[in-house]
């Protein structure tokens, strides 16, 4: 039995302030990387758009507004001190941030995770596929959520990359509700999930769901890791920020789909677990062994009715 142990971290961010700069929130990122290196932690995984308040909560009309959250270049001058800390402490990161992109003389914004290396280099990007909420603004919500005007869907797939000694992929809050997500890396091998997110606990469309946030949480980052064989390490931006209330329950996911960490504040918190990568190997070779028991020749008649009038039996 070959051990392969990744130490990992959920970092968990309590509420970014409108009026927070980066360099205090980059300065408490910097405390629990401190904190995660004490730990004896290999990587930290920190939420999605880590650097700023949650800012499509708002309807903005000035395109300069917007841009104000976002990142031009990566490591840029405010975040160049956690490259610097990932090469000092000989600890990884990952971190998610708003991306404008000049691609082809064009500007591109994404909602972007970036994995980098003990050596301070980057070694993975994501850019958020699926983006929750709307594209217009709507006056009768309590707060907006303005994904779909203020990013892109991402181009870059569901790719994984090696790094840390396994086979590692990125997602981003929307996407942990797709099975897809977890699949498209699945069949690609995948070891562990690195997803950070920024769920309010209140959807002014489904209000009936609010009391289940937690539980819907917790049961697709459960079932995306069992059903795909991989570590899933799901980390909240959590708290009351700006009057909106955010789940937490950070929590990292061993491929049997138990919970092995947990946060328990809605602050900044880590929760740590010694991850065996071997552990993957052994449902990826039994009750999940793709290739001797998956039928995607046999879906591919589902899918070509989709739509259709199925025949009698
Ligand atoms: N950030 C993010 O993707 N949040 C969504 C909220 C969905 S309700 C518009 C989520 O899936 O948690």
């Amino acid at each position: 039995t070959v051990r392969r142990i990744l130490t990992v971290a959920a970092a968990q961010l309590g509420p970014v302030a409108r009026s927070d700069s980066r360099a205090h929130v980059v300065q408490r990122m910097l405390d629990l990387m401190q904190q995660a290196s004490h730990h004896g932690c290999d990587l930290v995984v920190f939420p999605e758009l880590a650097l700023t308040t949650f800012f499509p909560r708002w309807y903005f009309e000035h395109q300069s507004e917007i841009d104000a959250f976002f990142e031009g270049e990566m490591p840029g001058p405010q975040t160049q001190p956690l490259f610097d800390a990932a090469r000092e402490l000989g600890i990884g990161f990952t971190l998610g941030y708003a991306e404008l992109a000049h691609v082809d003389g064009r500007v591109r914004h994404f909602n972007t995770a970036i994995t980098v290396h003990k050596n301070g280099h980057i070694v993975g990007k994501y850019r958020k596929i699926h983006l929750p909420g709307h594209a217009e603004h709507e006056p009768w919500r309590a707060f907006q959520h303005l994904e779909k005007r203020y990013f892109e869907t991402g181009n870059l797939g569901f790719n994984v990359f090696r790094a840390f000694g396994g086979i590692l992929g990125m997602a981003i809050c929307n996407d942990r509700r797709w099975p897809e997500t977890y699949r498209v890396m699945g069949l690609q091998g995948v070891e562990m999930i690195l997803l950070g997110y920024h769920a309010p606990v209140h959807n002014p469309p489904a209000p009936e769901h609010d009391a289940l946030s937690n539980f819907h949480n917790e049961l697709v980052m459960q079932a995306g890791a069992y059903q795909n064989g991989s570590w899933v390490v799901g980390v909240a931006k959590a708290g009351t920020e700006e009057g909106v209330a955010q789940i937490g329950n950070s929590i990292i996911v061993a491929p049997s789909g138990e919970i092995v960490a947990a946060c328990s504040t809605l602050g900044d918190e880590l929760a740590i677990a010694r991850c065996d990568i071997y552990e993957t190997l052994q449902l990826n070779n039994t009750t999940f062994n793709f290739a001797k028991h998956r039928e995607p020749q046999a879906y591919g008649l589902i899918v070509e009715r989709k739509g259709a009038v199925p025949p009698p039996l």
